[in-house]
């Protein structure tokens, strides 16, 4: 048997090409480690050990310029390592933000021509990605907004993105691909405004397409705390629409550019009730750590950073374990939890008589703020679990 905090395929933890392939360039500085094809860092995935799969943008397997026979020899070796390491492709997704085409957005953009090239571009992203077995896939609108906001209208360019969904769910039911959309949110960087800044933005979205039960979200840890946001607040609102198709697993010190840090790096307490969440929920998607090792590490040490992410979300998962275990935990909460069947009863559902039951009850508001209600103990204990005393 595995040691409990040793990740198994079952755990369902991916990483994109784009994470552990990342090179160490930044608006500053060249890159500072050595490029590597995709299967050689499917290979390297396969070292890391207890990975379940692997995702791609178009790009990052084969060049926006490669010939066709290059693409082929590409995909055939992408294949032979897959096979080799016993690694999935879990999800695909388009580059639609690096080459300058897209320098004013794609599905949003200004020119008609670029906005009919985005959709061609996806529509042979998700030929590949389904090429692969690829089961969901993301919509990250990368260059999807302004710097200033004379340049497009917002109602238009919603539209836009929405007639773009629409066509593209219609393609993915033309050609039988089965896929599940998830929309990912982020409220700036590499624009100055992002559209559809945040998780809660594309669940308001999603039930204004033609497909609603197609697309749902993949929110990020980084992009939710970018915006200043508790990010367990947005996964537990998707979870409860039956919208969390996939997750974006990272971490973020908040007020700070886009820091894509180690699971669990910056806030282990946010990671601790977010590991929490999805165990108690049951979610069954795939975890993706969308993230990369600091700049500074060889490929050893990204190594290191891949199994890190992996072996922190199974600390915690756990931790949570634990924590609903505790006996302390257990009377705290339930002091804190006051059931009341027959009050629950009442305002389950509106009828004249219960709302005139209420109208006539008599509530002591004194004894009700005088209730315990000891949080501060309850979270002194959580964090002495969190660090292990
Ligand atoms: C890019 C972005 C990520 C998205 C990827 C999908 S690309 O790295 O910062 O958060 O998930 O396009
Ligand atoms: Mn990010
Ligand atoms: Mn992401």
């Amino acid at each position: 048997m595995p040691h409990r905090f040793t990740p198994t395929p079952k755990d369902k933890f991916t990483f994109g090409l784009w994470t552990v392939g990342n090179a160490g360039r930044d608006p500053f500085g060249l890159p500072t480690r050595r490029g590597m094809s995709p299967a050689e860092i499917v290979d390297l995935l396969g070292e890391v050990g207890g990975v379940h799969g692997v995702n791609f943008h178009d790009n990052d397997l084969v060049p926006i310029d490669a010939s066709a026979s290059e693409a082929e020899t590409i995909k055939s070796d992408f294949g032979k390592a897959l096979k080799r390491t016993k690694l999935k492709v879990a999800m695909a997704t388009t580059n639609l933000f690096s080459d300058p085409a897209f320098r004013d957005g794609a599905f949003t953009s200004n020119d008609a021509e670029v906005r009919a090239y985005a959709l061609q571009k996806t529509m042979k992203a998700m030929d590949l990605g389904a090429e692969f077995g690829a089961q969901v896939y993301v919509f990250w609108g990368g260059r999807e907004g302004v710097e200033t906001d004379g340049s497009k209208d917002p109602i238009e360019a919603e539209q836009r993105f929405r007639r773009a969904i629409d066509f593209l769910c219609a393609y993915s039911i033309d050609k039988n691909y089965g896929y599940r959309f998830a929309l990912e949110a982020k409220p700036n960087e590499p624009r100055g405004h992002m559209y559809f800044p945040t998780t809660g933005h594309y669940l308001a979205f999603i039930p204004t397409l033609r497909h609603p039960e197609m697309v749902g979200v993949n929110p990020e840890v980084a992009h939710e705390h970018m915006a200043g946001l508790n990010f367990c607040h947005g996964v537990a609102q998707a979870i409860g629409a039956d919208k969390l198709f996939h997750i974006d697993l990272n971490d973020q010190e908040f007020g700070r550019y886009d820091q894509d840090f180690r699971f669990g790096a910056a806030n282990p307490k946010g990671a601790f009730f977010l590991v929490k969440l999805l165990e108690e929920a049951k979610y069954q998607g795939f975890k993706h750590f969308d993230a990369h090792a600091y700049r500074t590490s060889d490929r050893d040490d990204v190594i290191e950073f891949a199994r890190g992410c992996m072996r922190t979300y199974l600390i915690l998962k756990d931790k949570a374990r634990q924590w609903s275990e505790d006996s302390d935990i257990r009377s705290l909460l339930k002091q804190i939890n006051r059931g009341g069947k027959d009050l629950d009863a009442l305002s389950v559902r509106y009828s004249k008589a219960h709302a005139e039951t209420l109208r006539a009850m008599k509530f002591d508001r004194e004894s009700l703020a005088s209730r315990p209600l000891p949080y501060e103990k309850l979270d002194q204990r959580t964090m002495e679990i969190l660090m292990g005393v």
